[in-house]
């Protein structure tokens, strides 16, 4: 037993031991894993988690495999067809199950425009529909969770769980020999269930967008996935290395399992409507058809987990009684825990796309499969036989990618982070904020600025995908959103305000990265594709002033990438759950999504999602023999503290 993994024998047999009295399984329950119907499921389970996404199904899977624990997920969206616009990368059509008509409040920094915004809707939630890069945080970002009260979250504490979750699989040596790909194996899983690796090719002008890079003083990073990413480098991409193919929640968190696990139940098309209480403890979920209908209701034995996401959970838990007072008042909701956090820090990575004509650009790039139907069906033939080309990379995207800290994008980042200081945090939240919610806001804005001064701590996203357009991300904002239902009928969208840039120094930020993403077009390696950037952008919005007029008006306040609407933070700092996950005032809720996170990290959500998940599922059910030796331990030991 050189290698000790924490059995599924090993955690039911300890834990009927330890911790749980015998549940009995009901004996309608099947022999394997089931989507069940409104008439043949259970009406008792020990856990019932609302929300079928990437934190949804983790759980259920982990939780499943004891199998005195029974498992119900209900799930808005339907199972996914296997359509190609899910499984293969070039094929990527992600409006296939968006959630329908959301738009933004007016976002009075953006010129009160009102935008269509995205989430998803499907079983395997963002995961069946999102563009696959796989990318941890940097190291400070959880550690910097762990510093706002949180006990026990840290890059450190977290690692194990990131290569539990994950499989990666190596590129072939000569790839990545030719495409400058590395990695550090010490802190790279290999026997998880999410399956990912880098496609198998990259365009020609990935190589001049590289070399600009470097050019202009940016270094290639060893491993994005080692705790600090700033720097220049491939993007994992969460597919199966054999077929090429989306590895989604659904897919590593549920068929995987199927046929071992009686005990874990798939609801799809429902809707949770509200939590059921007996007192202040949770017993149950009410639920309805997606499309509408009559309420049923559900029982858990121990825990209901919300898993809904981080537009939808706010509105379960302030649909229950769980929210600002303020707000619930309005609406005649009974009150079960007064938590003015809840629905309050909503985040995301805003978004913005600078158009560039080339004179010269090297053909094919990514625009080519748009722009000529016979390379386009010459590369699709080439992906059906042999797994090859530029239909196993995400349509629109390459294969490299920069991030960059403040530092790395100007020179006057202490000024910037001066000024971020400067400023009262309070006029950064709306006028009749919540004193706990100020008060967490502060303890975050402290930290995220300290990451502005910090070279290594990166801020912003930088990407060409090889044709007419170029990306700019936003990945630290200091604004704060909110989402508010603005109805009792769980039919109706809550009201989402990101409030994108509505604190200033979010702009400043921008300017920065736009201005080095201009100087990388600028350098020789780029300057020979004869590239112009052009309306609204173009040669003429040059100061700080015409920038911003045209960011106003260009920014995307969503990546897609909501968070932190239930932070876990201590409740005198606005927070919605404890450093495990369980909902202040009541007992036997957790909010196991992206809902929980503090913050933004320095990435994109995906991977941290998955090793969030499995880490919440590890209290609710303590692996002991996990703890005496992590499957990781040695990689633990070899990292970054
Ligand atoms: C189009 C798109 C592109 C993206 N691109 C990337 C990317 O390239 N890389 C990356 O890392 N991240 C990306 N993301 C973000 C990432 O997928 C999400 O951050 C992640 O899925 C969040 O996980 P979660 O478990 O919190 O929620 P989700 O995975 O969103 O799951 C929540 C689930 O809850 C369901 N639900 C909501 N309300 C209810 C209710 N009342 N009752 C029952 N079920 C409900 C929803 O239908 C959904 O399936 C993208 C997301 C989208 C939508
Ligand atoms: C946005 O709307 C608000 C409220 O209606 C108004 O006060 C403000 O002037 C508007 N801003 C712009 C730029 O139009
Ligand atoms: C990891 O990936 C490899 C290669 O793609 C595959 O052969 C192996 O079965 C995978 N392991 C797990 C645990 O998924
Ligand atoms: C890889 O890096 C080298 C310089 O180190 C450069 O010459 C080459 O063009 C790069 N190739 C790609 C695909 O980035
Ligand atoms: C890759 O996909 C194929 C086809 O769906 C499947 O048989 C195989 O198990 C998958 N590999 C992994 C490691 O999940
Ligand atoms: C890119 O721009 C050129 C003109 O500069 C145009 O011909 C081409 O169609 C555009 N490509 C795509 C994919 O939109
Ligand atoms: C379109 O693609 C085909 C196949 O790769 C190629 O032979 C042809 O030259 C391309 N046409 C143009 C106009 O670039
Ligand atoms: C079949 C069954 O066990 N039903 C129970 C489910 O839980 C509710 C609420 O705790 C009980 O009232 C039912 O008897």
């Amino acid at each position: 037993m050189a290698r000790f993994r924490c059995s599924l024998f090993m955690g039911a047999s300890l834990l009927m031991l330890l911790v749980m009295p015998a549940i009995v399984v009901s004996t309608r329950v099947p022999r394997h894993a089931t989507i069940v119907n409104r008439q043949t499921l259970n009406s008792n389970y020990t856990f019932i988690i609302a929300g079928g996404g990437i934190a949804g199904l983790t759980l259920a899977d982990r939780l499943t495999e004891d199998p005195s624990v029974s498992v119900l997920v209900l799930e808005a969206g339907p199972f996914d067809q296997g359509q190609d616009g899910i499984l293969i990368p070039g094929a990527y059509a992600p409006y296939l199950y968006f959630w329908p008509n959301l738009v933004t409040a007016p976002q009075t920094a953006l010129n009160n425009r009102t935008i269509g915004t995205v989430c998803a809707k499907v079983v395997g939630g963002g995961s069946a529909i999102n563009a696959m890069v796989f990318l941890r945080g940097d190291a400070g970002d959880y550690n910097d969770w762990g510093s706002l009260g949180n006990n026990g979250w840290s890059w450190k504490t977290l690692l194990p769980f990131f290569t539990k979750s994950e499989n990666f699989t190596r590129p072939a040596a000569a790839l990545a020999q030719a495409g400058n790909i590395s990695w550090d194996e010490s802190v790279r899983g290999h026997s998880g269930p999410v399956q990912y690796t880098y496609p198998p090719f990259f365009y020609k002008g990935s190589a001049n967008w590289w070399n600009a890079a470097l050019s202009i003083g940016l270094k290639p990073t060893k491993d994005p996935h080692a705790g600090k990413k700033h720097g220049i480098f491939w993007m994992p991409s969460v597919l199966n290395a054999t077929t090429m193919t989306r590895n989604y929640a659904r897919r590593n968190h549920y068929d995987r399992v199927i046929a071992s696990r009686p005990n874990y139940h798939v609801l799809a098309s429902s809707l949770v409507t509200k939590i059921i209480f007996n007192g202040q403890q949770a017993v149950g979920v009410n639920y309805i058809p997606a499309t509408g209908g009559s309420a049923s209701s559900v029982y858990a034995s121990k825990e209901v987990i919300l898993a809904a996401g981080a537009l939808h959970t706010p509105q379960i838990l302030q649909l229950s009684g769980i929210g600002p007072k303020k707000l619930l008042g309005r609406f005649s909701i009974p009150i079960v825990a007064d938590l003015p956090g809840v629905g309050q820090n909503l985040q995301d990575q805003p978004t913005l796309t600078v158009p560039y004509s080339f004179a010269a650009n090297i053909e094919p790039n990514s625009g080519t499969l748009f722009t000529n139907e016979t390379y386009n069906a010459e590369q699709r033939a080439l992906y059906d036989s042999a797994r090859q080309g530029p239909y196993t990379i995400v349509r629109t995207l390459s294969t490299n990618i920069g991030v960059l800290s403040l530092s790395d994008a100007t020179s006057t980042y202490k000024k910037i982070a001066a000024q971020a200081r400067a400023r009262k945090a309070a006029d950064s939240l709306a006028a009749d904020v919540d004193p706990t919610v100020l008060k967490g806001y502060k303890a975050q804005r402290e930290l995220i600025v300290e990451q502005f001064e910090n070279p290594d701590a990166g801020v912003g996203t930088i990407h060409w995908g090889t044709a007419n357009d170029t990306l700019v991300y936003l990945l630290k904002p200091l604004s704060r959103g909110t989402v508010n239902i603005r109805s009792t009928d769980p039919l109706v969208d809550p009201v989402i305000d990101y409030r994108t840039g509505t604190d200033p120094i979010d702009f400043q930020v921008y300017i920065s990265l736009l201005r080095k993403h201009r100087q990388l077009f600028a350098a020789q390696a780029m300057q020979v594709l004869g590239p112009t950037e052009v309306a609204p952008f173009g040669a003429q919005v040059d100061t700080d002033e015409e920038i911003t007029t045209v960011l106003r008006d260009q920014i995307q306040p969503s990546n897609s990438h909501q968070c932190c609407t239930a932070a876990m933070m201590p409740r005198d700092l606005g927070g919605v759950v404890s450093s495990e996950q369980k909902v202040y005032g009541v007992k036997g809720l957790r909010v196991a999504d992206i809902s929980f996170w503090p913050f933004e990290i320095t990435g994109a959500p995906t991977a941290t999602m998955y090793a969030s998940a499995e880490r919440v599922s590890r209290p609710i059910f303590p692996c002991v023999l996990d703890f005496l030796a992590p499957p990781t331990a040695a990689a633990v030991r070899s990292n970054i503290e």
